[in-house]
């Protein structure tokens, strides 16, 4: 058993949650770079993984080259997720802190602004430029921030996408800085929705 293992220390899950082109990509770079620099051991992820196979149907799916069944997209891309799953754990555990940029709040978020109950898409999830990719349309993004809304819950911090991205990236290392911490402290690994 490694050591910080024995002590409960580990990484923390770093989840980068928004609206599509709201600058995730961008903050997950910045955010990478001032962890490393820090001296954190730091990973960057994503979600979908378009690399794996069932990444791959998914991108096609987005780029409105297939289509496919409202909920079978949701299994795919929550599919998706349990490809990495273990590997995620290893690394937490392990010490290293992943940045992710979009999770399981995306899921949910995209597929009950799509009309799917909420409920089964949590279940379904973890029990188991405009005009671009299909979902980049105004109105469905404003059902997805009502969606957003509805997930929020005291494990969220909310930084303003609108600011300018030199004080987007400020609040975040400040945020992200104390979720370190408290995470080597030694703060257990928890379940998703799990009460
Ligand atoms: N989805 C995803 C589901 O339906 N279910 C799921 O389970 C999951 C995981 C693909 C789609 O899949 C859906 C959600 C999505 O519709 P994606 O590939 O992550 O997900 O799609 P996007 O969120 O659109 O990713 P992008 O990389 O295109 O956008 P980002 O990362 O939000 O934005 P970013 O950093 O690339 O920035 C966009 C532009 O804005 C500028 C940047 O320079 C860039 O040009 N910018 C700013 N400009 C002004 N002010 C700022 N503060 C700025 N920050 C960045």
């Amino acid at each position: 058993m490694e050591n910080n293992q024995r002590s409960g220390s580990r990484g923390a899950l770093i989840v980068l949650e928004g609206l599509d082109r709201s600058g995730k990509t961008s903050q997950s770079c910045r955010l990478l770079s001032y962890l490393e620099g820090l001296g954190h051991p730091v990973e960057s992820w994503r979600f979908p993984d378009r690399n794996t196979g069932v990444g791959q149907m998914i991108s096609s799916y987005l780029a409105n080259k297939s289509e496919l069944d409202d909920h079978a997209i949701h299994l795919l891309f929550s599919a998706n997720r349990w490809e990495k799953r273990s590997l995620m754990e290893n690394k937490l555990r392990s010490g290293t802190t992943l940045i992710v940029d979009r999770y399981s709040f995306s899921g949910v978020a995209f597929s009950s602004a799509k009309g799917l109950d909420i409920e089964w898409c949590k279940k379904a999830a973890e029990r188991g430029g405009y005009g671009g990719e299909r979902y980049e349309q105004l109105e469905f993004q404003r059902k997805v921030a009502r969606s957003y809304q509805i997930l929020h819950d005291a494990s969220w911090k909310t930084i303003d996408a609108y600011l300018p991205i030199k004080d987007v990236e400020k609040q975040l290392q400040e945020v992200v800085l104390d979720c370190v911490t408290t995470c080597q402290k030694g703060k257990p690994l928890s379940q998703l929705w799990s009460s």
